[in-house]
């Protein structure tokens, strides 16, 4: 982990961590020193069913008698943790989930945990790939079809490089068993600002400026380019990530093919299997790595 030296003249105490709400002591970095891995989701229940999940499988904990606590004083973000992995919320969206990403590196760091690995497990629309298979991303691109993220400190743009890291991402790979029920595949993501527009969505309220014709030409693009899926925030994610020398990647979901419809037309069961796939794949490399 690369950080600001401004940080180590700051010090831990009194520091105020505003996406958490937390007012740093002792006391509070305790509780977050020896996490190996930050498992982030979009949402506070699947972060909290992750928790269950890893709790049972690795220490035999029966979800009905766990209740994973909540080490944050936000409801927006939550971390619980499970031994050696914290499972976390981001929200949706890149500036959502940079905002989590300052607030958990710095508490990582003032727990002197700087070997910290970072992995995104989220959904996402398939491009040409059933829904339910995962995609593991080697590298974000915006919706324009460029691998780089860009933010304007001082009006002056600035540009950051998306890849993944590829040594997590060949431990992730190398985890896991010969066969699955699901596809599991490298390949590129878009991130897109929007689930409609920037998706190219035809069901959004505001009607769409392009044609089908249109649409289908920039998918195919997209197959050129080995990009596989949709999603909101694996820019920023890798971006911040790159920069804090943070190894990180993402592994999501597909929860419908762009290249058939819009709409999810997934059941609740079918959701919580396509969920289940994602999370199977981190919990194999969990296992694997020894972590739990
Ligand atoms: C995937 O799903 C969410 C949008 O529904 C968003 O957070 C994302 O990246
Ligand atoms: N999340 C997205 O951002 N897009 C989809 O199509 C599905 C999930």
């Amino acid at each position: 982990m690369k950080i600001n030296p401004n940080l180590a003249k700051i010090g831990l105490n009194g520091f105020y961590i505003k996406a958490f709400k937390l007012l740093l002591n002792q006391n509070i970095i305790q509780q977050y020193s020896g996490i190996k891995l930050v498992c982030m989701q979009g949402s506070i229940d699947r972060a909290r069913i992750l928790a269950q999940k890893l709790a049972a499988q690795f220490l035999q904990i029966n979800p009905n008698n766990f209740i994973p606590v909540n080490l944050t004083e936000n409801d927006d973000f939550h971390c619980y943790r499970v031994g050696q992995v914290l499972c976390a919320s981001h929200g949706m969206g890149n500036p959502s989930i940079i905002t989590f990403l300052d607030a958990i590196s710095k508490i990582m760091y003032f727990a002197g945990n700087l070997d910290v690995e970072y992995v995104r497990i989220g959904t996402s629309g398939g491009i040409n790939v059933n829904p339910g298979s995962v995609i593991l991303t080697q590298k974000s691109y915006m919706p324009n079809l460029i691998p780089e993220f860009k933010l304007y400190p001082l009006g002056k743009e600035v540009i950051y490089p998306t890849h993944m890291n590829e040594e997590l991402n060949q431990k992730i790979i190398n985890s896991q068993p010969k066969t699955t029920d699901f596809l599991f595949s490298i390949g590129n993501t878009i991130a897109a600002d929007d689930f409609y527009r920037g998706q190219v969505r035809y069901d959004g309220i505001i009607k769409p400026q392009f044609s089908l014709d249109e649409r289908r030409d920039y998918f195919n693009k997209m197959n050129q380019l080995n990009i596989l899926n949709f999603e909101m925030e694996s820019t920023g994610l890798a971006a911040f990530c790159n920069r804090a020398n943070i190894p990180a990647t993402m592994i999501a979901t597909t929860i419908v093919d762009r290249m058939k419809t819009d709409s999810i037309t997934a059941t609740t069961e079918e959701l919580i299997k396509f969920s289940d796939n994602a999370q199977s794949i981190i919990i194999n490399y969990i296992k694997k790595y020894k972590i739990l």
